[in-house]
């Protein structure tokens, strides 16, 4: 038996009307159940948004340093408890276990920053043009905000979301992955002990194609935040149309890591096969394409096929274990069926290429690091986000060249770039079309106190995170107010 993990509305744990249950198992060991779990229907959505509502105005009208103290209050219990979330992390969602505890401390110090920032949270203050008069913004909460977040990151993602929603003084209903709830419901778990107030965070579990839609397009809900797949945002995205509601999406990658001839290769390669198959490769920041220089190419490829190959699969929670399971089978089919795609479109398979099934991994869902070699910039794989451990190297022939290459695919999360000269490097950091572009690091790693956004059709252009042009500029709006203190009429733009 695993967790009993419930919808979380007004301030107490209900199981869902339908009485109706669904499990969420061990990507490693699909024989373990990890979770049993409510499973929502729309009067569930009804009561959820209903207690948000009610809690609003309340939370709204607490002053934000309030706020601020009981999110630090989260972030110290998030803390203590840290061991066993990333544990859960691990079991339910499968990366290994410093990945699971990264997922956490992401949480944890997403928690920090935007508790702090409850004694910021500022606007502006800026000379009228005409006497006794004072002009200032302010920022205000939307109200009730919808939250639906992917299972790559269980307990980072949500956090990414609702302690910005939270300090700026919003209520939020948020719907997980049906893939990981039991990681969404322990975060809940610490804001609830933190004392945030009934119907102020409130959970509900079930699928997105119904419940998270139903959700995010509810009448009572004030702005949607959703990170996941490019076909689930779009569809959402028109779904919104017309309701003029804040909407803010992070979808998919295809990012890419340029190696230049004067790299230091054997950096570049721990970033490449940290980039790649790091959480196996289901980042949307993952490293997906290696753009390398002619001169390099075959040594290097002959390096990335060697360390793929020494990589080794296991369970997340094996100290041992390099890199863990993809998530459940649907991901499994999906990967591989890309991996049949590339060989289709004659690509060259240079290592992995199969599901992995020897000793500990026979009941998971593994997958060999794979690495394509002489891949071209029209084939599927070049240009489609796998979310997988699938990386495709390619050829470019100069730096241009390999900025270009970068630059052509639809989307633009993350790119990287492996140079010791200067020269190439700022060129690179100026031309790359992406919201995040590393010097001499892997594509992976964001921290939380800059913005993290995709460009194209990597996102909505709503970044989340900290830092100018965050998340806190999404989960409030601005008021400006001016007060004229002349006691006559003044006119603006006349007198
Ligand atoms: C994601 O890939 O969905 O930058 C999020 C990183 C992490 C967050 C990734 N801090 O890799």
């Amino acid at each position: 038996m695993g967790y009993d993990v419930r919808n979380y509305y007004a301030g107490t744990w209900t199981d869902a009307r339908s009485g109706m249950r669904f499990e969420s198992t061990n990507p490693a060991n699909y024989h373990e159940v990890v979770a049993s779990v409510s499973l929502s229907g729309r009067e569930d959505v009804d009561l959820a948004v209903a207690a948000a509502r009610d809690a609003f105005q309340r939370w709204a009208l607490t002053p934000a340093p309030k706020r601020g103290e009981l999110l630090f209050r989260a972030a110290a219990i998030l803390t203590e408890r840290k061991e066993g979330l990333g544990r859960l992390v691990t079991r339910e969602m499968g990366k290994v276990l410093p990945e699971g505890l990264g997922d956490v401390q992401e949480a944890i110090d997403m928690a920090f920053y935007m508790a702090g920032e409850g004694r910021r949270l500022s606007g502006e203050t800026v000379p009228s043009e005409l006497p006794d008069k004072d002009c200032k913004s302010v920022r205000e909460p939307h109200g009730v905000v919808a939250l639906v977040t992917p299972w790559n990151f269980p307990t980072a993602i949500p956090a990414w979301k609702l302690f910005p929603s939270l300090i700026c003084g919003n209520t939020v209903v948020l719907k997980p992955s049906s893939t990981t709830p039991a990681c969404a419901a322990a975060l809940v778990e610490a804001l609830a002990d933190a004392g945030i107030p009934p119907g102020v965070v409130n959970l509900v579990h079930g699928p997105g194609g119904d419940v998270g839609e139903y959700l995010a397009i509810h009448p009572d809900v004030d702005a949607v935040s959703f990170t996941g797949s490019c076909a689930a945002g779009e569809r959402l995205h028109s779904l919104l149309a017309g309701l003029h509601r804040p909407f803010a999406a992070e979808m998919g990658g295809k990012n890419a890591i340029l190696v230049m001839d004067d790299a230091d290769l054997t950096l570049a390669l721990e970033g490449v096969l940290w980039g790649a198959f790091g959480t196996s490769g289901q980042r949307c920041t993952a490293a997906s394409r290696v753009i390398v220089h002619e001169r390099i190419h075959d040594r290097f490829l002959e390096m990335l096929v060697n360390g793929a190959n020494r990589l080794r699969l296991g369970p997340g929670l094996n100290p041992e274990t390099d890199v863990g399971p993809v998530v459940n089978r649907q991901q499994m089919d999906r990967v591989l069926e890309y991996i049949r795609i590339g060989v289709a479109e004659g690509a060259t398979l240079a290592a992995g290429g199969g599901r992995y099934e020897q000793g500990p991994c026979a009941d998971g869902y593994f997958i060999q690091p794979t690495v394509f070699s002489g891949v071209h910039t029209a084939m599927r794989i070049a240009r489609e986000e796998i979310f997988g451990p699938v990386v495709c190297v390619f050829r470019c022939s100069c730096l241009e060249e390999g900025i270009n290459m970068a630059n052509s695919v639809p989307f633009g999360l993350s790119s990287a770039i492996y140079s010791r000269d200067v020269n190439s490097t700022a060129r690179a950091e100026r031309d790359l079309k992406s919201g995040l572009v590393y010097i001499n690091a892997s594509t992976i790693g964001a921290e939380i106190q800059l913005p993290f956004g995709g460009w194209k059709s990597s996102g909505s252009g709503h970044p989340e995170a900290g830092g100018k042009g965050g998340a806190l500029e999404f989960y409030s709006r601005t008021k400006v107010i001016y007060r004229d203190f002349s006691g006559r009429l003044q006119k603006a733009q006349i007198d």
